[in-house]
C-alpha cells in the first residue's frame, strides 16, 4: 500500500485533517488520537489503513494528529504526546485523548478508543509479549485519558529523552493522583506490533530509570505546565494532521 492508495480508499468519509464524525449518531466524546512520530512512514500507512475503519466502526467523533519530531536529536515520546494535546485543543473542544504508538494495530473492534471513568491502558496483550502483560504495571503502547484525567496528572513528563521508562512515569503519575487504571481483557486487548529494530537517536535514555524514582517530587513542575516547543510545519491531509515540532535537546 502507498499513502496515495490508502488516501483514495478512505478519503470519501473523512474531512481534512483526518477528522470523522459519525453520520447517524452523536458520539459521547470528541477524541484526539495522538501519535508520536519520526521517520516511520511505512508504519503510518499501515496504521491509517487499519485504524480509520476501526475508529469509524466504533462510531467515534475523532481527529488524528501525528506529532513529528523534527531534526535528528534524541527522540522524546512523552513530550511529543504533550504537544499533541496542546495542538489538538487549539483546533477543537476535544474531551478525550488516545495516545498511540505508530506501530500498534488492535486486533479486536471491541477495544474502544474512547475514554473511561479511569485512565485506560489499551495495549495489554501484544504479540511481541506473547499476548500477555510483560509486567503487571505495564502502561506502554496505547493509553486513553479524558481531558480532566490528563490535566489532573499535569500531563506527561518532558524530560525523558531516548527510549524507555516514560510510559512507567505516566503510570506513576496516575497512581500518585489516586487514580487507578482500567484495562480491557487479554482477549479484547490483543495487538500486533509491526516488527522493527530500535531507531537511531532513540537509544535507551541513560537517565530515565533514575528519574522514574523521583516522579512524586518532579511531576508538579514537569508536565503540561512546563511544556516548551516550536511548531515548524503543519500539514493537513485527508488522513491526518501532521505537525512537525522542534522539541529541543536534553539539558
Ligand atoms: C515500547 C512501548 C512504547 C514506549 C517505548 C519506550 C510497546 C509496544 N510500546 O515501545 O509505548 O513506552 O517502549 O520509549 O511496548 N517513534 C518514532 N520514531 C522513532 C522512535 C520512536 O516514530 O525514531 C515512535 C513510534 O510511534 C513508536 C514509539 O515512538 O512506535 C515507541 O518507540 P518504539 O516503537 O521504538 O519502542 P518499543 O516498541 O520498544
Ligand atoms: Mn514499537
Amino acid at each position: 500500500m502507498t499513502l496515495e492508495t490508502v488516501r483514495n480508499e478512505l478519503s470519501p468519509v473523512l474531512q481534512v485533517g483526518g477528522r470523522y464524525t459519525p453520520p447517524d449518531c452523536n458520539s459521547l466524546h470528541k477524541v484526539a488520537i495522538i501519535i508520536p512520530f519520526r521517520n516511520r512512514h511505512s508504519h503510518l500507512i499501515h496504521w491509517l489503513r487499519y485504524l480509520h475503519p476501526i475508529l469509524q466502526r466504533q462510531q467515534l467523533d475523532y481527529g488524528v494528529y501525528v506529532i513529528n519530531q523534527g531534526g535528528d536529536g534524541t527522540f522524546n515520546r512523552a513530550k511529543l504526546l504533550n504537544v499533541g494535546v496542546v495542538e489538538a485543543l487549539k483546533e477543537d473542544y476535544y474531551s478525550c485523548f488516545v495516545f498511540s504508538d505508530v506501530d500498534l494495530i488492535p486486533m479486536d473492534d471491541r477495544n474502544s478508543y474512547g475514554c473511561f471513568s479511569k485512565p485506560r491502558h489499551l495495549a495489554v496483550a501484544m504479540d511481541k509479549f506473547n499476548f500477555q502483560m510483560p509486567y503487571h504495571t505495564f502502561f506502554g503502547g496505547v493509553a486513553s485519558f479524558s481531558k480532566k484525567q490528563y490535566m489532573a496528572i499535569n500531563g506527561f513528563p518532558n524530560n525523558y529523552w531516548g527510549w524507555g521508562a516514560e510510559d512507567d512515569d505516566m503510570h506513576q503519575r496516575v497512581l500518585l493522583r489516586n487514580m487507578a487504571v482500567s484495562r480491557p481483557s487479554l482477549v479484547i486487548g490483543r495487538y500486533k506490533m509491526i516488527k522493527h529494530d530500535r531507531d537511531v537517536h532513540n537509544e535507551p535514555g541513560h537517565r530515565n530509570a533514575a528519574m522514574l524514582s523521583r516522579t512524586k517530587w518532579t511531576m508538579d513542575a514537569d508536565g503540561i505546565n512546563s511544556l516548551a516547543y516550536n511548531v515548524t510545519n503543519v500539514e493537513k491531509d485527508k488522513l491526518y494532521t501532521f505537525i512537525t515540532v522542534d522539541v529541543g535537546h536534553p539539558k
